[in-house]
């Protein structure tokens, strides 16, 4: 088995944080996008849309989309549980996982996409998506901030693949367009620390 890796990707991190804190050893291939390396007639036999990151399997059947690989993960090394211990367990952590992805991650790729340098000559940049996005994802931190009130981890008691979402997704805010978590946003902070201080934060 092998992972297709972006090193600097969200998407790609949090795949390997997953994996570390199943405590697997599955070996990454570097693909280098700006060079072309995901365009290659053999990187698109394994995702046509050539993106990262993938999962091969020792048969050769190539996984792509993260949640899904962070899935397969799961059901085939359930121990510990990243994705809920029971039926409603598991829809509650996927409500929180999908939340994650869609109101926080996916605007902060919106934001980079749509203002960055390195994007200029790959997409129609549309600067008005930035920002509103910009203002969005600031809206999204006072509301997680309110929702950690009462809780530890995004889903609930137990550290998830919510978190993990979450956590690359300021870790790309950070790095790559500068927004940080407001000092005011006690919660969120405190969350923050507890989960960049997993030995796993820097998969
Ligand atoms: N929905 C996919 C998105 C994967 C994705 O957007 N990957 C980006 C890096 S974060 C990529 O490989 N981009 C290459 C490109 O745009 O050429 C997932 O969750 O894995």
């Amino acid at each position: 088995m092998k992972l297709y890796d972006l090193p600097p990707s969200p998407n790609a991190r949090r795949v390997r944080i997953f994996i570390a804190e199943k405590g697997l050893d599955i070996p990454t291939v570097p693909v280098n996008m700006m060079t072309g390396e995901n365009q290659t007639e053999e990187y698109l036999d394994k995702n046509p849309l050539g993106m990262m990151p993938v999962l091969e399997l020792d048969d050769g059947t190539c996984i792509s989309e993260s949640a899904t690989i962070c899935r397969y993960l799961e059901e085939t090394n359930p121990n510990p549980a990243l994705m809920g211990h029971d039926a409603l367990d598991r829809a509650l952590v996927d409500m929180w996982h999908r939340r994650m992805e869609f109101e926080l991650l996916d605007p902060i790729i919106r934001i980079f996409v749509h203002s960055g340098e390195m994007w200029k000559d790959r997409v129609t940049q549309i600067p008005e998506l930035s920002q509103i996005n910009r203002v969005n994802v600031l809206s999204r931190m006072e509301w997680l901030d309110r929702e950690l009130n009462d809780r530890e981890f995004i889903a609930g008691g137990d550290y998830t693949v919510a978190d993990i979402t979450a956590q690359c997704a300021f870790v790309m805010a950070k790095a790559a367009v500068g927004i940080r978590i407001p000092s005011e946003l006690i919660n969120l902070n405190a969350w923050w620390a507890r989960v960049s201080s997993r030995p796993t934060a820097r998969a």
